[in-house]
This record gives structure tokens, C-alpha cells and sequence, in this order.
């Protein structure tokens, strides 16, 4: 099946349309039929020459009814936009048209109605100059009268030709149902209708109902007044909810397959160039059936974080709508994040903007992972996106980059702390997790990797083990104080010995930590790491052998085994057989 929404002015004809499509009555309440008034959604169907089911949602066209047709087309892939004849365009034509807009939906016709009562070729040429700059520029145009039924046939064609060039929606894709309509029916109990973009339904299904995070179980189903077991979208869907009363279920609610979707009150956007200025510090945000209040913060240029009245279902990536109700201005916005991390210190709102500002439209899970730091699989789910990443203890993933960076946080914290608690110099692993700030000590124990062990809860540096002959130790302290400056220029052989490291005890210090032997004969500080992650850090990616050692101040003697050594380590990777560049994800 495939559902399209109409759109347009009032008394453009959206109505009578429907009906000369399908011969049902979408104006479904009896105040509409006798005020010749679409006032809420209307609902109609039909078989299609190809035997395809189309079905329609009739929206009303009048200004005061903005909020209901906004519903009705939230959730619809496609749309007709009706202008009639003898009026042509008109504000609830622009105004309904910036919301499909917003929404980014581009499937869709520009039916002409009411022909045989004005110049159709003039209203065809004018609708196109207004929808040029829109997300349906490209649609194909028809001209019909319900009334005589010209051009009818054209526009069946038409629809067909449409609903078959329409992208099929992934039936194994989450279910985001959004409420259109809630009622009872005697015997049966709560019915709810909506139109399902995706996914599959069945009779039997338990979905969760948003906001309230009740589950609820599907106990009948209908799909076009057809009793139905499975259903899969593009759908419109009646369900008939097991032990739900009917004040629990309204529009703008929705059912979602449980543990698929964030419902989440705070999320950050992308605005559209250029209309972030016009942005109120209040506004109401759509998306499907639902329309909340929200609280705009900007960020950057085109950025934005928005607090919801409550939560919505969301994912990453999903099209919303901000409607101003006042100046009637729509916005369109993409969410980039759904659980957005809650500004802490100074300057993290523009750090957040800068970051938010590279992100493209949809972001990726790569992107989601680097904000974050650590994920579950389960959190990549509630977001929308394919997990990433680099899999640690169990179901975290984590940014390669951030990760390489805590594991140096990690040492230096184990060596601060040695130093600061004498006479119980290891670092318990939960004293660990409250400094590196991470929500659980699985990821702790996964950073501690070699020299750093864990014994008994508490994470062991290799200078806390026995300790080195006083001869050696006094030797890399002589080491240490030698290249305070110049790091990396690790003594000649005769030096080295006259220092007192001499091969034996170069292994002897290196075995504990407590210096860097890169190769017979090379020997470092241990400080020459981290300055070298720094300084090679600084230059210019990729980078060279020979370009890193003169960042380094040293020979090709040091240099070659030192980058072999911060390769093995994770802090650079090979580019080709020249170069490298510091692992950055
Ligand atoms: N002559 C003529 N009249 C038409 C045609 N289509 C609609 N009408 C008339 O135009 C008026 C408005 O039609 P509706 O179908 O109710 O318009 P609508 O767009 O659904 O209006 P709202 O839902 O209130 O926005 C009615 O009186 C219709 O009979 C047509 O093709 N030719
Ligand atoms: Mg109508």
C-alpha cells in the first residue's frame, strides 16, 4: 500500500478530489459536510490501475486548522498539492508548502482543480514559480475539474506512475506509529489509526506508547477496514489496544517498538542556512502527529539545542519542524543528536557548535561515537544508527582516539597517585573510574593494559613492583636529568655506559618501566612519549620519518624504532611506506 496527504488553500478542492478518487467521503464529521469545511484528517482509499492500494489523507486547508493538517501529513512519504484554477496560489497554498518543505518531502504531484472554472495552464505556470525554490520543484503537474471529470484520468495515471517510483520503506525497520486518531468501538475497546511509514506490525506485537513508556499489546488490527494479522509500511493502520483506556491514547502519542527509539526532551538540530536569525527563543516543534513546546538555545550558526515540553521518541536524523505560531514562520531542522551531553563548564556550548558545525546532514554513527566518547550497542539502537567503533569489554564501543588519550590519563593518573599515597601507592580501579569520569569500571579495567596490571582492585604501576637495584635507578635518574631538555637524544653506547646503563641494565630498567629501550642501545625517558605524541601531534599530517625527527631534535638512529614504537602503541599509524599520521579515530 502507499498513502499520500493533500495539500493546499482552503476550498481548493482537496476534498472533492478525494472523493472523485476514491468515491468515499474523506469529510468524516457531520459540522464538516454541512459547513463544506475540512476541519480535521480525513481518511479515503482506492485500487490503482497497476492494483496497487493508494490511500489519502485529506487535510483541511483553512489557517486555523494548520496544526491538524501538519499531523495528517507528518508521517506521509508523499503529497498533492492542490491549487485551484480559478483562485491559484494563495497563502495556505505557501503556508502548507513550507511545512512539506520543512519536512523534506519531495514525492508528490501539483494537481490543478476546478479547471473548467479558470485558466489551468496560468494557475500551472504560476504554482511552478512558487514551488521552484522547494523540495517539490521537480513534480510532475496535472490539471483536472472533479466536478466534469477532465483530466481525471490523467491524474490516476499520474498517482500510479508516482506511488511506483516511490523508494519501498525497510519492513524490518522500527515502528514509530504516530497517533492520528484514538476512539472506541463497543465490544472491542480502544482503537488508535495512524499512518506507518515503516516496519512491520502484527497482531499479537507489543509496542511501547509514547510518552507514557506503557506497553501495550496489539489485539486486532486493520488496515483499509480489512481485518488484518501483519501489516508492514507504507501502511495506514487501525489497532485495537489491549487493556488501554481511551484517555491514555491521543494524537501527537505514538507506539514504537520498545527499545528502538530515545524518548528524549532534549535534543540538538541542524537549522537551515540562513533562518537561524529568525529563530524565537520559543516555538512549537513537530514531527508526525506530535507537536510540543520547546525552549531554543543557539548554538552556532546553524546549530541549536531544543527542550521539549516532554519527551518524543526520536532518532538521529529524523526531519522535525519548528512552527512559530506566531509570525505562522516554519523551520525545517534535522536532529543530530538525541541525548546531547549537558553543558558543564565554560565555553562548552561553543566547542559544541564548532564540533556540531562539521557534522553532515544526517550525521553518522561515527560521529554520534566521537561526541560521546563510549556507546553501547543498545545506546547506537536507541539513536537510530548501526553500531561503531571499537567493541571493549562486553557491548561498549569506543572512539579509537579518545580511547588511546585515556589510556596516557590512565598512567598518569596510576603515577600521581604513587606519588601523592606513599604508603598505598596503587590506584583502586573505582577511584580510577570517578577520575577518568566513566560511567562504568568495565571500562576501567579495559584501559589498564601493559606495564600498568590489576591485582586485587587496585591497578599496579611497574614502578610500584619491586623495586630496581639502587645502582640502575640511580643510573636513569642520571638518564632523565641528562635529557631533561633534549628528550629524545638518546645517549651513544659509551655515554649510556658511563651513565650506568649499560645493556644489562638498560633491560633490567626497561623491564620495570622505568625507561623506554626502543632497540640495543636506545634508550629513552619515559617523558619522551608523551612529548613526542605532543610534537608530532603539532606537525603537519601525514608526516614523514625524516620530518619527524627534525620536530624531534634527533637522529635517524632514535627515530626509526621511536615511531615503530608509538605505531605498536596506537598513537600513529602507517599512511604508506614514507609516512604516517597520529591516530586520530
Ligand atoms: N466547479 C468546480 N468546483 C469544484 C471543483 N472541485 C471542488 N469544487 C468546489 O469547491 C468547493 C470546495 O471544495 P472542497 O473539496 O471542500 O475544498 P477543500 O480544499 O477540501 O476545502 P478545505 O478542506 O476546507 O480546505 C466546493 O464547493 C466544491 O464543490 C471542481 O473541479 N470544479
Ligand atoms: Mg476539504
Amino acid at each position: 500500500m502507499h498513502v499520500v496527504a493533500t495539500a493546499g488553500h482552503v476550498d481548493h478542492g482537496k476534498s472533492t478530489l478525494v472523493r472523485a478518487l476514491t468515491g468515499m467521503e474523506p469529510d468524516r464529521w457531520a459540522e464538516e459536510r454541512r459547513r463544506g469545511l475540512t476541519i480535521d484528517l480525513g481518511f479515503a482509499w482506492r485500487t490503482m490501475p497497476s492494483g496497487r492500494a493508494l490511500a489519502f489523507v485529506d487535510v483541511p486547508g483553512h489557517e486555523r486548522f494548520v496544526t491538524n493538517m501538519m499531523a495528517g501529513i507528518g508521517p506521509v512519504p508523499a503529497v498533492l498539492i492542490v491549487v485551484a484554477a480559478d483562485e491559484g496560489w494563495m497563502p495556505q497554498s505557501a503556508e502548507h508548502l513550507a511545512v512539506i518543505d520543512a519536512l523534506g518531502v519531495h514525492h508528490g504531484l501539483l494537481v490543478v482543480t476546478r479547471s473548467d472554472r479558470g485558466d489551468a495552464e496560468l494557475a500551472i505556470e504560476e504554482a511552478r514559480l512558487e514551488l521552484a525554490d522547494s523540495s517539490l520543484a521537480d513534480v510532475p503537474a496535472v490539471a483536472v475539474s472533479s466536478i466534469t471529470g477532465a483530466g481525471i484520468d490523467d491524474l490516476v495515471t499520474a498517482l500510479d506512475e508516482l506511488v511506483a517510483s516511490l523508494p519501498a520503506p525497510d519492513d524490518a525497520a522500527p515502528v514509530r506509529l504516530w497517533i492520528d486518531r484514538a476512539f472506541t468501538i463497543k465490544g472491542m475497546g480502544t482503537v488508535v489509526t495512524g499512518t506507518l511509514p515503516a516496519g512491520t506490525v502484527n497482531v499479537g506485537d507489543e509496542l511501547q506508547l509514547s510518552p507514557s513508556g506503557r506497553i501495550v499489546k496489539i489485539r486486532g488490527m486493520e488496515s483499509l477496514k480489512r481485518k488484518v494479522e501483519t501489516v508492514t509500511g507504507v501502511a495506514r493502520v487501525a489497532l485495537n489496544l489491549k487493556g488501554v483506556d481511551l484517555d491514555e491514547c491521543q494524537r501527537g502519542m505514538a507506539l514504537v517498538t520498545p527499545g528502538r527509539w530515545s524518548d528524549t526532551d532534549t535534543v540538538d538540530v541542524r537549522l537551515r542556512a540562513g533562518t537561524s536569525d529568525l529563530l524565537p527563543r520559543e516555538s512549537l516543534l513537530h514531527i508526525g502527529s506530535a507537536s510540543v513546546s520547546v525552549r531554543i538555545r543557539r548554538l552556532g550558526e546553524t546549530t541549536a539545542r531544543l527542550t521539549l515540553e516532554h519527551p518524543l521518541p526520536l532518532h538521529v536524523g529524523d526531519r522535525v519542524i519548528l512552527r512559530d505560531p506566531g509570525s505562522r514562520r516554519v523551520t525545517g531542522l534535522t536532529v543530530l543528536d538525541v541525548r546531547p551531553p549537558p553543558f558543564r563548564r565554560r565555553g562548552a556550548a561553543v566547542r559544541a557548535a564548532d564540533e556540531l558545525a562539521e557534522w553532515p546532514d544526517p550525521p553518522t554513527a561515527h560521529q554520534l561515537l566521537a561526541r560521546h566518547h563510549y556507546l553501547k550497542d543498545n545506546d547506537f539502537s536507541l539513536m537510530g544508527l548501526r553500531a561503531v567503533g571499537r567493541g571493549v569489554d562486553g557491548d561498549w564501543r569506543v572512539d579509537p582516539g579518545w580511547w588511546v588519550s585515556q589510556c596516557q590519563r590512565l598512567s598518569a593518573l596510576a603515577k600521581d597517585y604513587a606519588l601523592g599515597n606513599p604508603l598505598a601507592p596503587t590506584l583502586p580501579v573505582e577511584v580510577a573510574r570517578q577520575l577518568l569520569d566513566l560511567p562504568d569500571r568495565r571500562l576501567v579495567e579495559a584501559l589498564v593494559r601493559p606495564p600498568l596490571r590489576i591485582e586485587a582492585g587496585r591497578i599496579h604501576r611497574p614502578a610500584d613492583r619491586p623495586k630496581l637495584p639502587e645502582a640502575i635507578a640511580a643510573a636513569v635518574r642520571r638518564l632523565e636529568r641528562e635529557l631533561e631538555e633534549t628528550p629524545f637524544q638518546a645517549p651513544e653506547a659509551g655515554r649510556l655506559a658511563q651513565l650506568g646503563l649499560d645493556s644489562r641494565a638498560a633491560i633490567a630498567a626497561a623491564k620495570v618501566g622505568a625507561v623506554l629501550r626502543l632497540a640495543e642501545g636506545v634508550v629513552l625517558p619515559l617523558t619522551a612519549e608523551p612529548r613526542a605524541v605532543e610534537i608530532l601531534g603539532d606537525l603537519p599530517q601525514p608526516f614523514t620519518a625524516s620530518e619527524a625527527r627534525s620536530a624531534l631534535g634527533t637522529s635517524r638512529r632514535v627515530v626509526i624504532p621511536l615511531l615503530e614504537y608509538l605505531d605498536e602503541r596506537g598513537h600513529t599509524v602507517r599512511v604508506d611506506n614514507s609516512s604516517r599520521r597520529m591516530r586520530t579515530t
